[in-house]
């Protein structure tokens, strides 16, 4: 290939991954850059507003019986501002930062599934709006971002400030999943060819965790705010006592979701950490693979923690005991990072500028927020320190400490990548310096308040305790904290336009995204990497990218095509393997999020009709962004026939048998040798993105039902007759016919390319199911207001009827798209996952429904 070749190929690809100019291009942009970008100053709009949330309440708490803010005020404010921090900053922050980050530091040019990326982000963004246009009625939730029942029942907050909250925050938490699966299909299949799972940077590594947990975590709170609305708008009452249910199953349900929730926030603030540190100290973290055993462990033991949010609710020793331990035992993992962190900045050969000083705020502040977290974990100590001063202490040690610290390090360490200019390190300093000493002025007072009995979530105090020394430093150090804030965003803002040029690496970093201009291009990467090294940067021909290796691999793909084509790869060892065509500019996201929407909005002002037209528009909607021609979607090609040098078999030219190498060399070598091998050959093999996508989708699917699952076996366990002596045992007979024509349909289909004639069957006896399922349960005669338990049975019912159906849909979707390309293997594969998975969990809650309250 000649040079003018080459420029010609690139210019080609810089077109081709184009969004499109102005209005239109903000609203039907996909591309991760644009949407990780938009999350990210979407996140940091709520946090200044949940920030002068805070500040309002600390104004109230300067002085003894103060008059700043009425009691009803004091709680709206202290739960906006839960809910803004915890909801609409945190998670989404670390979000944009994962969508913007992690496809360059794996080598890719987008995210696997961009449509659903865009729409995770109109979701996030209206359900924002929703939550906080309550200030605008009026009607603003007051129950805390806890939202414990019977506070929040009809009978305790009639107005529709619940409402507000449980409807905007599932919608949150649905664009939190998105995402979620987003990145982690993201991670295991689009690595650049040679990203072992050993070599895969720490910040993606927590990325990909971060997903993990929230595929298993996110779903418990929308079955427990499915729940309390269902509660609301119809009088099931799940967690009313009088009627068979249990406030506590809130709590249980809630803090299943909540405790993980923490940590989702924390794991990936340390993988921001991590790349700090080491670009920073200008050396790789030390214990690599302890680093990440940490990361998978702490993981997996918060979800056996939520107990300890509950030690006060009157529950047997042993279970104290139990959770108490397990709660110990996180401190293992966490320290073992802190003294990764510590080991390497000890040895390398630290650039003191502004992110490193952030990550020793971490450092210090985490630390101690980690020792009161030992503190309140310890069940006794808890039930002196619960729903005081020193918890709210704890958890803005850990919160602010180990999440906003380490989130500001990587702002001001990314910043040049996204914008290509360099933020001022002396602002930058200055900012931190107000940020920790704010901080620490602000929040370390609350532990001794704590101790001394002063309880949070109480809007003021009398006079002659001795607490308004204390009161008023804590508010003054949260003014200068927010001072800190503002001046560190003000030097971003300012940078944006003014800041002095970067260059593509301006802290000499060892990690992918350095390799690209700053700001990246359209298309990322001019020639995909491939990587032989943890450090591929650093490692520069020995190990990894190089300018040698850039020649070699040539450009992905058929640039003149106009097609927006990534490589896939290997789950474990990242070898080429198929190469996809991802989506361009559409409105299709936009639109079904605002439908969607629209129908949340019904429900809350009990608009029921405009409640269903949104469903029934949103899913009309659904169905063209599934059938919409993916290919079209980017610029057509000029020349389809592809009759241009083909620049894949320009690949791996560079092949040198006679170049010996030996040791270490090797890896890099070979991996750059197999990949040229397999994008000269390169069948296609593996699943498709789109399937990998339901695979992981199914996988919060499945949490859903196990959460629901939950709560009827909790509901059970409760009881003292079940089912209640007025819910009459239901008749078999239907409900066995539906499952003979269910499991019928479920074989039908389970060849693997199966004939389109048993897939029509299948529909028809699924259908079928369905019906005779919808006749059964109206024949049942359960009311959902009757009791705790006929309630629960409906909500199993028709959790198990809208698997079904959406199954039907799919399945005609998709044996249409097939008849229209039947080259294309993916809608079989779309819809033989989707309907495994749905089939399976439709049975299980059969069983729940039928056989659980005959055995149980
Ligand atoms: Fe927490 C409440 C226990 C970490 C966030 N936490 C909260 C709430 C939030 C929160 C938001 O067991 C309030 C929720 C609400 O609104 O009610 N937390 C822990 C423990 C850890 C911990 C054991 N929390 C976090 C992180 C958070 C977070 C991280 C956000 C990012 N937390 C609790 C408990 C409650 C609680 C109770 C309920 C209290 C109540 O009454 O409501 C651990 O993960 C901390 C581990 C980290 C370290 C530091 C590094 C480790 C080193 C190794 C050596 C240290 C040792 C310990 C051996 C420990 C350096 C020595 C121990 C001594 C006592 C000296
Ligand atoms: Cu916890």
């Amino acid at each position: 290939m000649t040079d003018r070749d080459t420029d010609a190929a690139f210019a080609e690809l810089e077109r081709t991954w184009a969004s499109r100019p102005g209005l239109i291009g903000f609203l039907t942009a996909v591309n991760h850059k644009q949407i990780g970008l938009r999350f990210i100053w979407t996140a940091v709009v709520f946090l200044l507003i949940g920030g002068v949330e805070a500040l309002l309440i600390r104004l109230q708490l300067a002085t003894s019986d103060g008059t700043v803010l009425g009691p009803e005020a004091y709680n709206q404010l202290f739960t906006m501002h839960g809910t803004t921090m915890m909801f609409l900053f945190g998670i989404p922050i670390l979000e944009g930062l994962a969508m913007y980050f992690v496809p360059l530091q794996i080598g890719t040019r987008d995210l696997p599934l961009p449509r659903l990326n865009a729409f995770g982000y109109w979701v996030y963004l209206f359900g924002g709006i929703l939550l906080h246009w309550s200030f605008l009625t009026g009607d603003v939730p007051d129950g805390g971002w806890f939202a414990y029942p019977p506070l929040t029942s009809t009978e305790f907050s009639p107005g529709a400030g619940i409402d507000f909250w449980l409807l905007g925050v599932t919608f949150v938490e649905i664009s939190g999943i998105i995402g979620a699966v987003e990145i982690v299909v993201l991670i295991m299949r689009f690595r650049a060819p040679g990203m072992t799972l050993s070599r895969i940077p720490l910040f993606s590594w927590s990325a990909l965790i971060m997903s993990g947990m929230m595929l298993f975590a996110f779903p418990f709170v929308v079955a427990a705010s499915v729940l309390l609305e269902v509660e609301r708008k119809f009088g099931a009452p799940f967690y009313d006592p009088s009627l068979g249910g249990d406030p506590l199953l809130w709590q249980h349900l809630f803090w299943i979701f909540g405790h993980p929730e923490v940590y989702i926030l924390l794991l990936p603030a340390t993988g921001i950490v991590s790349a700090v540190v080491a670009a920073h100290v200008r050396r790789p973290v030390v214990a690599y693979p302890l680093v990440v055993a940490s990361l998978v462990a702490i993981a997996i033991a918060s979800f056996g923690l939520w107990v300890h949010h509950m030690f006060t609710v009157g529950l047997p020793v042993l279970v104290l005991s139990l959770f108490a331990v397990a709660s110990y035992f996180i401190a293992v993992p966490s320290g073992i990072q802190v003294f990764a962190w510590i080991a390497t900045i000890w040895e390398g050969r630290p650039r003191w500028g502004t992110p490193l000083w952030f990550v020793i705020g971490f450092l210090v502040i985490f630390v101690l927020g980690g020792i009161t977290g030992v503190m309140v974990a310890t069940a006794p100590f808890d039930h002196q320190a619960h729903d005081t001063f020193f918890v709210v202490a704890h958890f803005h040690y850990v919160l602010i400490g180990g999440v906003v610290f380490p989130v500001f390090a990587g702002l001001h360490h990314w910043f040049p990548k996204m914008t290509g200019r360099l933020p001022s390190e002396s602002i930058g300093k200055t900012a931190f310096w107000l940020m920790f000493v704010g901080f620490n002025v602000a929040f370390f007072p609350q532990h001794w308040l704590g101790l001394q009995g002063m309880v949070r979530r109480t809007y003021t105090y009398p006079a002659g305790l001795g607490w308004e020394a204390a009161n008023m430093a804590s508010t003054v150090g949260s003014f200068v904290l927010a001072a800190g804030v503002l001046l560190f965003l003000a030097n971003l803002a300012h940078a944006w336009r003014r800041g002095r040029e970067s260059g593509p690496d301006p802290w000499g970093a060892d990690t992918l995204e350095w390799a690209a201009q700053s700001p990246p291009n359209n298309h990322n990467f001019d020639s995909l990497p491939v990587v032989g090294s943890l450090s591929p940067l650093w490692d520069r021909g020995a190990h990894g990218y190089d300018d040698e290796t850039l020649e070699s691999i040539g450009v992905l793909g058929r640039p003149w095509l106009g097609r927006r084509e990534v490589l896939r790869t290997t789950v474990v060892a990242a070898d080429p393997e198929a190469i996809v065509v991802l989506p361009g500019p559409t409105y299709w996201p936009f639109v079904t999020a605002a439908a969607l929407t629209s129908s949340l909005v019904g429900v809350l002002v009990d608009a029921w009709a405009l409640a269903g037209l949104g469903a029934v528009v949103a899913v009309a909607f659904l169905i063209g962004w599934a059938t919409e021609d993916r290919v079209r979607l980017t610029r057509q090609s000029s020349d389809p026939s592809g009759t241009s040098p083909d620049f894949l078999a320009a690949v791996g030219t560079d092949e040198d048998p006679g170049h010996e190498v030996s040791g270490s060399d090797q890896a890099p070598a070979l991996a750059r040798r197999r990949a040229a091998e397999h994008f000269k050959a390169l069948t296609p093999r593996g699943h498709s993105a789109s399937w990998w996508g339901v695979m992981v989708g199914l996988t919060a699917l499945a949490t859903i039902v196990a959460a629901l699952v939950y709560a009827y076996f909790y509901l059970r366990l409760g009881a003292d007759s079940w089912p209640p002596s007025r819910s009459s045992e239901r008749p078999l007979g239907i409900p066995l016919a539906a499952l003979a024509l269910v499991v019928v349909a479920g074989v039908l289909s389970m060849p693997r390319a199966g004939s389109g004639l048993a897939r029509w069957l299948a529909m028809g006896l699924a259908a079928g199911g369905l019906t005779l399922q919808v006749v059964a349960v109206v024949g049942s005669g359960y009311r959902i207001d009757a009791n705790a338990y006929e309630a629960i049975v409906i909500v199993l019912e028709v959790m198990a009827a809208s698997l079904l159906a959406v199954a039907l849909l799919v399945r005609a979707t998709m044996l249409v798209e097939a008849m229209r390309s039947p080259t294309d293997p993916e809608p079989v594969e779309v819809d033989i996952a989707y309907w495994r998975g749905a089939l399976v969990l439709w049975a299980v809650l059969w069983a729940v429904v039928h056989v659980a309250p005959r055995v149980v």
